[in-house]
């Protein structure tokens, strides 16, 4: 029988572990045998060996069986499907896709997260939304998925309980940024969901977990092996994130843009996301014969109205009153009826004549966190106001004076400093030297063999 230190001993010498080994490490974590030393051992040997895919998967497939896997009713086999994001800025992509894929007649469990670092997280702008609770039962969630077709929700203490520890330990030891640990965390939840087809946006750029596109398409690719090789059908898309997704960044911003967005008046960055990603579902569960009928098929459901009537029922279904919920989804409406407003506002200009070229979306996303728009530490409170909105967009011609950026904020306003930081976050050529082109949004589509 090998004992912790044995199969420490073995990766950390470069060895492969087998499904065994990898099983009885998970086994150890979840049942408190082993000690934190260990694991933060193992954690660091995994980071500097790395895994094989065959590794990856059985760590997965451990850590997914470490609590309780969700089941659903025989009728809906085939239409369960999900997507995960690695985070970027403005990113509101599954307020919009998830309600979009049930009008398509799938069954969307969406198990979301709270804001990483700069990036935004899909729950805490949900909770903009007076009353709106993330916090669902197995038993709520089958009944939400019944009578709406999806919900977005919080991860449960009971699934993957696995992953509380370890990535826990990661952030405590450096080694959150490694590709098979990041997999195991991510696909493991993905897994307990019993989804039948995932899609992955994996982003690149400035903004991103990843900076370059190489580094990202080699963790997508884990991740889409991965995921195939729990038996869900897993695509990913490497989409880039320099800038800003559509052109409102803050919580409740981000909910007035989905609705919009939700209403037919969304941007096409948004709107392209939107349906190649359920596009991508679609296909992948045999419901559509190809990718450019299943992106149609999206662009339908949300140009005809269904999208938007499946979010406010799903609202109303998550404990929005339905006068909230109607308020929201009315034409026209005027949010602030029901979304806090911010008690401040200021308008930047730009300073000088030419072409808007580039809008660094990690640099104002910083700014945007410390004026409360993201926690100072895990657990600590967020401002729901507090965000901004572009007024421009890549590509326009400005003079010098025109309005650019309009910042909501509240306590504490923003410093000079964060002012000219801001301010940096823009940059202008003038006409003759512009180089801008209009750049493609997605750029690659990894699909199962
Ligand atoms: N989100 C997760 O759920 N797990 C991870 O390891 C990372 C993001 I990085």
């Amino acid at each position: 029988m090998q004992s912790i230190p044995d199969l420490i001993k073995k990766k950390r010498d470069g060895q492969e572990l087998s499904k065994e080994e990898i099983q009885m490490f998970v086994d150890a974590v979840t049942d408190k045998t082993i000690q934190d030393c260990q694991i933060g051992a193992m954690l660091m040997a995994i980071w500097m060996k790395n895994m094989t895919v065959t590794e990856t998967v059985a760590l997965t497939q451990g850590m997914m069986s470490s609590g309780q896997m969700m089941s659903w009713p025989q009728e809906w086999a085939g239409r369960m499907v999900d997507k995960h994001s690695t985070g970027g800025v403005g990113d509101k992509v599954s307020l919009v896709l998830a309600p979009a894929l049930a009008a398509c007649d799938c069954k969307v469990p969406m198990i979301s997260g709270r804001g990483l670092a700069h990036t935004g997280g899909t729950l805490d702008k949900l909770e903009s939304i007076p009353g709106f609770t993330v916090s669902q039962t197995q038993a709520q969630v089958q009944e939400i998925l019944a009578s709406v077709g999806c919900c977005i929700v919080g991860q449960t203490e009971k699934l993957v309980p696995a992953d509380r520890v370890l990535y826990a330990l990661r952030d405590a030891t450096s080694t959150v940024d490694s590709l098979p640990l990041i997999t195991g965390s991510i696909i493991s939840k993905k897994g307990a969901e019993s989804l039948s087809a995932l899609v992955l946006d994996v982003k690149f750029g400035r903004a991103a977990l990843y900076k370059d596109l190489d580094s990202a398409k080699e963790l997508a690719q884990l991740m889409a092996n991965t995921g195939n090789g729990l038996g869900i059908r897993t695509a990913a898309v490497l989409s880039s994130m320099d800038s800003t997704i559509g052109r409102y960044v803050g919580n409740s911003l981000e909910v007035i843009e989905s609705l919009e967005t939700l209403k037919g008046n969304g941007p096409d960055d948004l709107m392209e996301l939107v349906t190649t990603h359920g596009g991508l579902l679609l296909m992948m569960t045999g419901m559509v014969p190809d990718l450019t009928t299943g992106k149609t098929k999206i662009a339908q459901a949300v140009a005809g109205g269904q999208a938007l009537s499946k979010f406010q029922a799903m609202m109303e279904a998550q404990g929005v009153t339905k006068e909230t919920a109607r308020l929201l989804c009315a034409k026209n409406t005027d949010y602030y009826q029901v979304l806090r407003k911010s008690s401040h506002c200021t308008e930047l200009e730009t300073q000088e004549n030419g072409v808007v070229e580039d809008v660094d979306g990690m640099c104002l996303a910083q700014v945007l966190h410390k004026l409360g728009a993201g926690r100072s530490s895990a657990g600590a409170p967020i401002n729901h106001s507090v965000g901004a909105e572009l007024l421009v967009s890549l590509g326009d011609k400005v003079k010098k004076g025109f309005p650019w950026l309009k910042l909501h904020y509240e306590d504490p306003a923003p410093t000079p400093e964060q002012i000219t930081q801001l301010r940096k976050s823009l940059t202008i050529v003038s006409g003759e030297k512009s180089k801008y082109q209009k750049k493609k949004l997605v750029k690659v589509t990894l699909l199962p063999d």
